[in-house]
């Protein structure tokens, strides 16, 4: 951890833990105070990150909270609800997760998953801490779950052997409205009567200006009622699902989260190889099948139409040079998009990448995951370019990040084009984010 820093960052850092404070229930973190008051899977785990910076028990504590509440097949939940806190859709009553047999009987959680960051922290924690024998007991705990959380996903969303795990709702994506979705959700004709009846929650608490439209929360809500018809039971829902898709980001996060376990199977004296052989099957699968050469970038894949999705994701590159899967030439090739206008790495903008391509079809500067600046995407971004030795861009966009929250705040997500935040104000990833980029030596 770096000893001394700058007055203006060590109040930086001051701010950012006030954040998480702020969110701390007593048992995980919120990930904004009022539009999101639940427990979000992936955003436990990145605030954990945050965490094994400086309190290694409160990192513990927000995962164990997560994991406790995890399905009997493996599943860890996108959402555990929070009963105090009700003003949320789609809410408990609405995802009748209950009706599956593997749900758990001491919480209530949604239906579906988010991207699997979660050994990757528990790692990250553990190193941290100075691998003592608490961390060590902590580690132990983890292990099965993360095994099983692992499994399930192999086992339930890669029915075919390829090494890439579908997902089945944007949701799961963790990019809800993104126009990667938008041929698909254009392709889901629904006719009034098979559009639930609901009451959305989020535009009452940020601007509707910022939030997906009705149109797509329509759709996010068919497909949640779909699942639930059929009980939460895989094999039926892959049958017919109209939302089947190899996504790029969740599947690259999954393959650096494999290593991982395989480094955790390793300090408890397991063994590490089959973690390590399935790190190395996704790898290879994502390069081979979601290449795309003539626009040096990673493609998602449409599982109903056969189809790769053209649409143009900062996620598409990140996430691969996070988890090492492309070649140098490749990876070379993927820097040099990013830093043409349409992400504008290192360009005079000063801030972060987009999370779409600023000249794609269907970009938009606040609406969400249409455009706007994320902090998460960025991070994974910044650990890519490390690993693969662009230490100037790294570190520039570590200070990108860094400027960003200092300037606007610890805001959702960002205007590329002007810096300014939108959505939640007060957001737990962005802070925990910023205070892993403040707290640890460059490069380290
Ligand atoms: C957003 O998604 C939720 C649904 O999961 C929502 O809009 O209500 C996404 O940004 C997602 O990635 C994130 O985990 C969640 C909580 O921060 O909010």
């Amino acid at each position: 951890m770096v000893a001394v820093l700058r007055p203006d960052l060590a109040e930086l850092v001051r701010q950012a833990k006030m954040v998480l404070d702020f969110n701390w229930t007593g048992e995980y973190t919120k990930p904004g105070p009022r539009l999101y008051p639940h427990q979000w899977s992936w955003d436990s785990g990145l605030v954990a990150i945050g965490y094994s910076c400086y309190d290694t028990g409160r990192a513990v504590r927000e995962l164990t909270h997560l994991f406790d509440a995890r399905w009997k097949n493996g599943l860890l939940p996108q959402i555990v609800f929070d009963p105090r806190f009700g003003r949320y859709f789609p809410g408990i009553d609405f995802w009748h997760a209950d009706e599956s047999p593997d749900a758990p009987s001491h919480a209530k959680t949604s239906g579906i998953v988010q991207p699997p960051v979660h050994a990757t922290a528990v790692m990250r924690v553990y190193r941290r801490s100075g691998e003592g024998a608490q961390a060590r007991a902590f580690l132990e705990y983890a292990y099965p779950i993360l095994r099983s959380w692992h499994d399930y996903l192999y086992r339930e969303r890669d029915p075919e052997g390829e090494g890439l795990v579908y997902i089945r709702h944007p949701w799961e994506s963790g990019m809800d409205n993104s126009p990667m979705w938008d041929s698909i959700m254009m392709r889901l004709q629904l006719r009034p009567e098979e559009i639930p009846t609901y009451q959305r929650a989020d535009t009452h608490a940020v601007s509707a200006e910022d939030r997906p439209v009705s149109a797509e929360y329509d759709r996010f809500a068919y497909l949640v009622r779909f699942f639930a018809d059929r009980g939460y039971d895989e094999a039926r829902i892959r049958q017919d699902c109209p939302f089947l898709v190899q996504d790029v980001l969740f599947n690259s996060l999954l393959c650096e989260a494999e290593r991982d376990l395989a480094e955790i199977s390793r300090v408890l004296g397991e063994d590490p190889s089959p973690f390590e052989r399935r790190a190395e099957k996704t790898a290879r699968a994502i390069d081979r099948r979601l290449w795309d050469e003539e626009h040096a970038t990673y493609l998602d894949h449409d599982l109903v139409s056969g189809c790769p999705i053209h649409a143009y994701a900062s996620s598409n590159l990140a996430g691969p040079l996070y988890a090492g899967i492309p070649g140098e030439e490749r990876a070379r090739r993927m820097v040099a998009l990013l830093e043409t206008p349409c992400f504008g790495l290192g360009g005079a903008h000063g801030t972060p990448v987009a999370s779409y391509d600023r000249y794609g079809y269907g970009f938009s500067p606040v609406r969400y995951w249409r455009g706007p600046v994320w902090i998460n995407v960025n991070w994974f971004l910044m650990r890519g370019l490390e690993r693969y030795g662009y230490g100037e861009h790294a570190a520039g966009l570590r200070g990108a990040i860094v400027s960003l929250c200092r300037d606007e705040g610890f805001y959702e997500y960002f205007d590329p084009t002007t810096g300014m935040g939108h959505g939640s104000d007060l957001f737990s990833w962005t802070a925990a984010l910023a205070l892993d980029c403040l707290l640890e030596n460059p490069g380290a």
